[in-house]
């Protein structure tokens, strides 16, 4: 069963960023030593009203960052998701995919 939901390549070709059921993980390479970090923002639609942020800030080409939560397993619940970079923790954010939706429970 496929358990991941990865922005296409073509819609961000600066690093590689996928939601992952088995676990509820974020896994994002950069891909790019461009000064900018790649960053997912989510949002967890599970009854928890949780959201947040898993940054890869540790240089690019160096290996997958993971970022693993434990998210409310459920037939219909998903997390909302965006990847984009980012200028340092708190700078500007430029490149933003479109939004996708990842299933907690793989289907
Ligand atoms: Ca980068
Ligand atoms: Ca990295």
């Amino acid at each position: 069963m496929e358990t991941q939901t990865c922005v296409p390549y073509f819609t961000f070709p600066l690093g590689t960023a996928c939601f992952d059921a088995d676990g509820d993980k974020f896994i994002l390479s950069d891909n790019r030593a461009d000064g900018e970090r790649l960053v997912v923002r989510w949002t967890a639609f599970d009854g928890s009203g949780r959201s947040g942020e898993c940054h890869d800030s540790d240089g690019a080409s160096n290996g997958a960052t993971v970022c693993n939560y434990n998210f409310r397993e459920g037939k219909n619940n998903y997390v909302r998701f965006q990847a984009m970079t980012r200028n340092g923790a708190k700078g500007k954010d430029s490149n933003i995919s479109p939004a996708l939706h990842g299933y907690i429970s793989p289907r």
